[in-house]
């Protein structure tokens, strides 16, 4: 099994510009030891003679040096990770961007990733992308099926948000999970059949938000009578790019906590 081994613990950079940012690389299979400026050369990546590809993503807030609990991020991580690419994380806090960030990425947002020499920014655009340039083993989805469940999420910030148990919110969100159940049903285990794609990789760390989220601020879980669903969020939960990649539990309640609070 792949063992995921953080080889620098320090996310910040120099003044000096992104050649001398000090990198967080993660990598399977093998552990360095100590911080290294960028750009480096590298013994080991999954597919040789590949550079690691450059991701800017959300730090963690309650653990120093760990990663955050953005699921646009982890989305893109998740894709790398299943394409066995080698990368170096640098960690931002977006509390505080950094100048050397927004020098990047003026809009200031995450996940951003290096590719052919240029930062690209948004999930959606970096994974078709990363599709494109590397299609094995591929991710790909008919674009019919590619927006399987992707109501869920909205549907769930609208529960967490609600104050009033009578708005409907709640039926939202069971509504779209019925939905999602029989569809699993009838074409599962994942969302393009027998193999994982895209798409779970996409809504893979939304239910997990949604899991860590709705059980904390409203003590509510995916009815048992869900059964594919909850066997699907499972078997997402538990791939080993999913445990490599994942935010800490706390990291999910802390970073919903404003939109609850608001
Ligand atoms: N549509 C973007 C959304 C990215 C996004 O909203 N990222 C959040 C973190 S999860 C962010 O960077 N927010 C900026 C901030 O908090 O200042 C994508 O899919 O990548």
């Amino acid at each position: 099994m792949a063992v995921l081994l953080r080889t620098t613990t320090c996310a910040t950079a120099s003044t000096t510009g992104s050649s001398t940012l000090l990198a967080t690389t993660f990598r399977q299979g093998r552990r360095l030891s100590r911080p290294r400026a960028l750009p480096t050369r590298r013994a080991f990546t999954a597919r040789a003679s590949a550079e690691p590809l450059e991701v800017c993503a959300k730090a963690s807030i309650t653990v120093p040096d760990r990663l955050g609990d953005c699921p646009f991020t982890q989305r893109v991580l998740l894709t790398i990770e299943e394409k066995h690419l080698a990368y170096d994380l640098k960690l931002v806090d977006l509390a505080n961007k950094p100048d050397w960030f927004l020098k990047i990425n003026p809009e200031g947002k995450v996940p951003i990733v290096k590719l052919e020499e240029k930062w690209v920014a948004d999930s959606d655009v970096i994974t078709q992308a990363l599709e494109e340039k590397y299609p094995q083993p591929s991710l790909a989805i008919p674009p019919e099926r590619a927006s399987t469940g992707s109501k869920i999420f909205s549907t769930f910030i609208g529960f967490l948000k609600s104050k009033d148990p009578n708005d409907g919110t709640e039926q939202a969100i069971l509504s779209e999970l019925t939905s999602f159940n029989s569809y699993l049903e009838d074409n599962g285990p994942f969302i393009n059949g027998g193999t994982v794609s895209a798409a779970d990789l996409s809504l893979g760390p939304k239910l997990y938000h949604m899991e860590i989220a709705l059980g904390h601020y409203k003590t509510w879980s995916v009815p048992d009578a869900l059964a594919h669903v909850t066997t699907y969020m499972k078997t997402i939960f538990s791939r080993d790019s999913f445990v490599k990649t994942r935010a800490l539990p706390e990291d999910v309640i802390a970073g919903w906590r404003p939109k609850v609070m608001g």
